[in-house]
């Protein structure tokens, strides 16, 4: 379908293909067919809502772009992305004098697309260091899937021969240290743990630092208490994370990775604001994608941040955590509509 292609063709042109790109996607593999699946929930929505919209309407008015607005805004895309969308469809609408109902389907998803990649460089490739070893800090709210995603890049950085270990840094969690053990084992791959219970988990990171050069291993995969973003002092003390790993090499963390449930919608966006002010955060990791129906928290972390979204997670097997892939991600959306 030429609305497709041309969409399609927009993307391409817009993305920047890096080195680091090509290095991630060397190290996990981009899969369409994981999109398909875990996007299945949002597709099916995207679907449903955009054609219910336009099926309940018999012209092009006033009512009609309120519904569209509404609409908008259930897709967790977020207020002030959701105006701006806004401005180009009606523009469009206006502009070239659009009657035609099908013609309003395709207008919607167009200005939502060229939202996402307006000017914008996408680049959500892992920035690994040559020569050295790279540290790779997770953090996040509780739950949200940290010590799982550290499970599943272990997993696919030893599949490109890289020597990889795991640092217990979630120190406070009753059963945490357990838990990342057991990854460890089934990874077969080493894990440094703190001594006690509640030991400073900046002291633990820094002490498995050492370890790991001293080993020479390639990725260290730091692991961090969930942390409720209004709490100060558990804020305080990722930062201190963050500073006791640039202490013990100035060009790490390489990727300070920030993970966020993709069913929590706009909280996430809050979160996110929280935690890149104390840690810089070079990269979100979003997770559960395949237990929503609202695509749009891509559009709403876009819109308030200029951190890419590197992977999405659709599930709880290595294979289900994927480099994120904006013409993947679209086509999935829209595969319904590729379809018609
Ligand atoms: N459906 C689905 N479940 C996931 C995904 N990622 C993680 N989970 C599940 O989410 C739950 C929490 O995952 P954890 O990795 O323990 O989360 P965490 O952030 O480390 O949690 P805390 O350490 O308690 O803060 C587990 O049951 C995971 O299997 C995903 O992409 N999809
Ligand atoms: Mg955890």
């Amino acid at each position: 379908m030429g609305f497709f292609k041309n969409l399609l063709d927009k993307i391409r042109r817009k993305s920047s293909i890096t080195q680091s790109i090509e290095q991630t996607t060397q190290i996990f593999n981009s899969n369409q067919s994981k999109f398909d699946q875990g996007l299945k929930k949002a597709s099916n929505v995207f679907e449903s809502v955009i054609n219910d919209v336009v099926a309940k309407n018999t012209k092009v008015d006033q009512q009609l772009l309120d519904k569209i607005e509404e609409m908008l805004l259930s897709m967790d895309i977020g207020t002030s992305a959701v105006t701006r969308i806004m401005t180009a469809i009606t523009d469009e609408i206006k502009y070239q004098n659009v009657e035609n109902l099908d013609l309003v389907k395709q207008i919607i998803i167009d200005k939502i697309i060229v939202y996402y990649i307006q000017d914008s460089v996408v680049d959500n490739g892992l920035h690994l260091l040559p020569n050295q070893t790279n540290v790779i800090l997770m953090s996040g709210v509780n739950g949200v899937g940290k010590t799982t995603t550290i499970a599943k890049m272990a997993y696919h950085f030893l599949q490109s021969n890289l020597k990889v270990c795991l640092v217990a840094g979630d120190t406070f969690r009753a059963g945490a240290i357990e838990q990342l053990e057991v990854w460890a084992n089934k990874l077969n791959v080493p894990i440094f743990k703190p001594k006690k219970l509640n030991q400073d988990p900046a002291s633990v990171i820094y002490d498995g630092l050492n370890w790991a050069v001293q080993n020479k291993i390639d990725i260290v995969l730091c692991d961090t208490s969930g942390r409720m973003q209004n709490k100060v002092n558990l804020m305080n003390e990722l930062k201190k994370i963050y500073q006791v790993i640039q202490k013990f090499n100035v060009n790490q963390p390489c990727e300070s990775l920030l993970v966020i449930d993709a069913t929590t919608g706009q909280s996430g966006i809050a979160q996110a604001k929280v935690f890149s002010e104390v840690s810089k955060i070079s990269g979100i990791v979003l997770t559960k994608m395949d237990s929503t129906s609202k695509g749009g928290i891509i559009l709403a972390i876009k819109d308030n941040f200029n951190i890419p979204v590197k992977f999405i997670s659709f599930g709880e097997t290595y294979y289900d955590l994927q480099p994120f892939g904006l013409e993947k991600y679209i086509q999935s959306l829209l595969s319904n509509f590729n379809k018609e």
